[in-house]
């Protein structure tokens, strides 16, 4: 957005305060996603040494949550300054999405344990596949098991697990990422897709026998699958997807946490500022240039300044269903990081940001496709 001058002042900031030697648990993966790819992302876009000296030092106290796991697979909480580790029940997301921003730590810095212990989380996990090539969705870390075996994907908590498999395989090339990535995502468009009319969505399904469990939602963090699977060379699935998405976006005029798929019924009318539908707007703009992207985008954007805006920012929206929509009232950190940044990023034609050849993790850091000024086009 070329607020260098701000860029810097945060830079000299945290320079001077940030101090990761806290008593304190905190979760493995949101710590990875939010901090140290934040802190990765911003050494990017600085060149400055200290931003990187961070995340590398953040890291190695995150790193107990895998070397103490008997699986490999993290705990999900981790003391940062004693590295006691809790919570020995995972789930897929939380179990995977740590290969980008440690993969990116390991090629920055020469060391390759970072990768290396975010891959070994992958294949304690993938071992463990139904005969049918399906996950379950919770994991027990101490005992390198399944304990829930409903297969909910894109749904969370499993959507980034697929989303950093494919990851690692386009930013370090690891091809048993891309083998396990089209191996899973062709079992789930074997066994989850379902089609109602034109529109498509994805069934829960028990992992060991491919039989749909007895609840039938899609989350609307789910959305962000359109653009992986388009990403990943289903293209055409993967716009048939945003398409069902946006028929739920017109009808509600903010997508709400949790849908039935099947008749559109509402099961949690919350709208959380979430990014996802954005999300996919914009990969599949810079993909398929088709301004049917842009103007779902549009449309969204509008949605969140008719019924999210409030004096000095924007708030969640409590219940879609109501008319003016009833607030919550929270801004959670997300939206910025993702929502309004793919929004921006739709619209602005930045000349920072090469729209041709980038990849952003699943919190939205920019990992590749950052232009420094110099070499920025002349507007
Ligand atoms: C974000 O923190 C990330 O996109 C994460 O992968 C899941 N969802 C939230 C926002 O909805």
């Amino acid at each position: 957005m070329e607020l260098d001058e701000e860029l810097r002042d945060c830079v000299q900031w945290l320079r001077k305060h940030l101090s990761f030697d806290i008593d304190g648990d905190v979760q493995t993966f949101e710590a990875v996603i939010r901090m140290v790819g934040g802190l990765i992302a911003g050494y990017y876009a600085t060149g400055e040494p200290a931003l990187l000296g961070a995340a590398r030092g953040l890291a190695d106290r995150l790193l107990p949550a895998f070397t103490k796991s008997p699986s490999g697979v993290p705990y999900r909480f981790v003391n940062l300054r004693t590295g006691t580790v809790s919570g020995s029940v995972t789930n897929l997301a939380e179990a995977g999405s740590n290969i980008l921003e440690f993969g990116e730590l390991s090629r920055l810095t020469g060391n390759p344990k970072y990768f290396a212990v975010a891959k070994q989380a992958y294949r304690a996990v993938i071992r463990q596949r139904s005969y049918i090539d399906l996950l379950g969705s919770e994991f027990d870390v101490e005992r390198g098991k399944f304990v829930a075996t409903d297969s909910g994907a894109p749904n969370p908590p499993d959507d980034s697990f697929y989303e950093y498999l494919y990851g690692a395989w386009r930013m370090f090339g690891d091809a048993d990422a891309r083998d396990w990535y089209r191996l899973l995502t062709d079992a789930i468009l074997k066994r989850q897709q379902v089609l109602i009319g034109s529109e498509l969505w994805f069934a829960q399904v028990d992992q060991r026998t491919g039989a749909r469990t007895e609840h039938q939602t899609q989350s609307e963090l789910g959305a962000f699958y359109a653009e992986l699977l388009a990403k990943g060379g289903d293209r055409s699935i993967g716009e048939r997807y945003f398409d069902s998405w946006t028929v739920i976006a017109e009808k509600y005029g903010l997508i709400p946490e949790q849908i039935d798929y099947r008749d559109h019924s509402i099961i949690d009318p919350a709208y959380l500022l979430r990014p996802e539908y954005a999300n996919s707007a914009f990969d599949l703009w810079f993909l398929t240039g088709s301004q049917k992207y842009r103007k779902t985008a549009y449309a969204h954007f509008r949605a969140l300044r008719t019924h999210c805006r409030v004096a000095g920012g924007y708030a969640t929206i409590s219940d879609v269903r109501t008319s003016p929509m009833a607030r919550g009232d929270l801004f959670p950190s997300y939206s910025f990081s993702e929502n309004f940044k793919y929004l921006y990023m739709t619209f602005a034609d930045a000349p920072r940001f090469n729209g041709k050849n980038y990849y952003l993790s699943t919190e939205g850091k920019i990992l590749r496709g950052l232009l420094p000024r110099t070499e920025a086009p002349r507007q």
